[in-house]
């Protein structure tokens, strides 16, 4: 009886954690996600059953995202207490399965894939066995329930699962011994069941194998806005004078690749993509390149015409690599890590765009923009923290397509001009594997450098493609206020997240 108290309560202190966390902020953001992804994760046989929830619930959020919360907490406070229990366990082992059959699964957001069976389902079965408890034990005096059935006897018909005379009759006293024995065994099922919950929160994350391979960032993606979008603006030179000096170090960072969700990335200073480098052309780019990663890595500019075997040399951890080049021509260049393999280096953030103006300038623009489109290839580490996934980057299956790092940053933060001005965008595709095929929407390209050479100019362009590794400079002059979208116009670039917008004031 004391040991079954222990279990109750035990469970108790489990259930108020998760309901606890069911009301964070940031679980309402990704309610809707979660069915998504959970959907998603499922054999065929099952999908009405999934596309009925999807069908009901995006529409009313709001009380779904309240009857979960409430109904935990209350199942929380029953179990605790043993108050209600035959209310409560009835209610909490039929919630249990329900989250189990909508959220989780074979293989949903919270499991680390389809060998996981999903707490939910185990939550369930102790439930049954609290239920089993219930019947065989009667009442028990470690409950709320017992003492409210002594005053009214109507609460013990409702709230007891064993038969009348089981909990009507007076258990006996325990003992001292006994007593301390009790404690003691309440207290071990509470150290137990909160040691199995931390370690279940700090628990590795799962390899890739392993992982929920449907779960998409975008789904994860919190129905906010992006909080805060990344500055686009063209930045001022490095310097003027002869030539410039720039120091980039590779880090390993957590960034944001959609709102509210995070990726494990390799970066060059820290963001995705890396700083916009400005030069003029002519100048003498003095790199200090420094490795603050884990593992070897290099850097490698398309803007410069070096010996590849000594400036973009593998560099090993916590060392540090200095070259020279001159910017000799002008145009809008990647930069990025050349170290083996590639391909992940590059998938995992490893770019940047280097600016070099031409010594004979471009037509005067009013506003000018950097755009470095790439692509983010996901599976789950945990909760909303993405990894890198090589057999999506090997066979070009991407979760994102985004402009500077982020999924629809610029549709949530448009970008602005007045009517009437010179708009350029420097364009650099980091790819590494997807031409970009750049169009705004409502307007026509004035023109398009292709190399950067004004002399090369093509006019009158709608749409342009931009190879992985090429960068394209366009010029665009919109003479009606308005809001117009900035896209990749592959479709499937642009669900993916390749999409912005260019707001126009009069
Ligand atoms: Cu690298």
């Amino acid at each position: 009886m004391v040991a079954a108290a222990g279990v109750r309560s035990a469970f108790g202190v489990v259930m108020a954690i998760d309901a606890w966390l069911k009301w964070q902020p940031a679980f309402a953001a990704h309610y809707v996600g979660y069915l998504h992804n959970a959907a998603n994760a499922q054999p065929a046989w099952l999908a009405p059953w999934f596309d009925f929830w999807l069908r009901i619930v995006p529409p009313n959020v709001d009380l779904f995202i309240s009857a979960t919360r409430w109904i935990e907490s209350a199942v929380a406070v029953g179990l605790l207490l043993g108050l209600a229990r035959r209310f409560t366990y009835i209610v909490g082992g039929l919630f249990s399965l329900l989250i189990w059959a909508t959220a989780e699964g074979f293989g949903g957001p919270y499991t680390a894939g389809a060998t996981n069976l999903g707490p939910a389902l185990v939550y369930a079965l102790v439930f049954v066995a609290l239920i089993l408890f219930a019947r065989l034990l009667g009442s028990t005096p470690y409950s709320l329930d017992y003492f409210i059935e002594r005053r009214f006897s109507f609460w013990g018909t409702l709230m007891e699962w064993a038969p009348r005379r089981l909990w009507q009759r007076t258990p006996p006293a325990l003992d001292w011994p006994h007593q301390i024995a009790a404690i003691l065994a309440i207290a071990v099922a509470l150290v137990l069941a909160v040691g199995t919950l931390g370690s279940a929160v700090t628990a590795a994350p799962p390899t890739p194998e392993r992982a929920a391979a449907a779960v998409s960032p975008l789904n994860l993606a919190s129905s906010a806005p992006v909080a805060a979008a990344k500055p686009a603006a063209l930045p001022p030179l490095l310097g003027d004078g002869n030539a410039v000096a720039v120091t980039i170090a590779s880090t390993d960072t957590d960034v944001e690749i959609a709102s509210g969700v995070q990726y494990r990335a390799w970066t060059f200073g820290g963001s995705v993509p890396g700083p916009v480098l400005h030069v003029r052309q002519g100048q003498t780019v003095n790199v200090t390149f420094v490795n603050h990663g884990n593992m070897a890595h290099s850097v490698d500019f398309h803007a410069a015409e070096v010996d590849p075997k000594v400036a973009y040399r593998d560099i090993a951890p916590g060392e540090s690599l200095q070259f020279s080049f001159v910017a000799r021509t002008p145009g809008a260049f990647v930069y990025h890590c050349g170290t083996q393999p590639v391909l992940l280096h590059m998938a995992n953030g490893m770019y940047g765009a280097i600016i070099v103006d031409p010594v004979a300038p471009l037509p005067p623009a009013d506003v000018s923009y950097v755009l470095v489109e790439s692509e983010w290839y996901t599976h789950q580490s945990s909760g909303t923290l993405m990894a890198g996934d090589y057999p999506k980057m090997i066979s070009v299956t991407p979760d994102e397509v985004v402009f500077n790092g982020i999924a629809f940053q610029y549709s949530d933060h448009p970008l602005t001009a007045r009517a009437g001005q010179r708009v350029r965008f420097y364009f650099v595709n980091a790819g590494p594997n997807l031409t970009s095929a750049f169009h705004v929407i409502g307007e026509m390209f004035t023109a398009v450098y292709h190399d950067g050479d004004a002399k090369h100019a093509l006019t009158g362009v709608s749409t342009y493609p931009i190879a992985p590794g090429q960068g394209v400079i366009f010029d665009v002059v919109p003479e009606q206020p308005g809001t117009y979208p900035l896209v990749d116009h592959s479709m499937r670039n642009m669900t993916l997240g390749a999409a912005g917008a260019l707001q126009v004031t009069p």
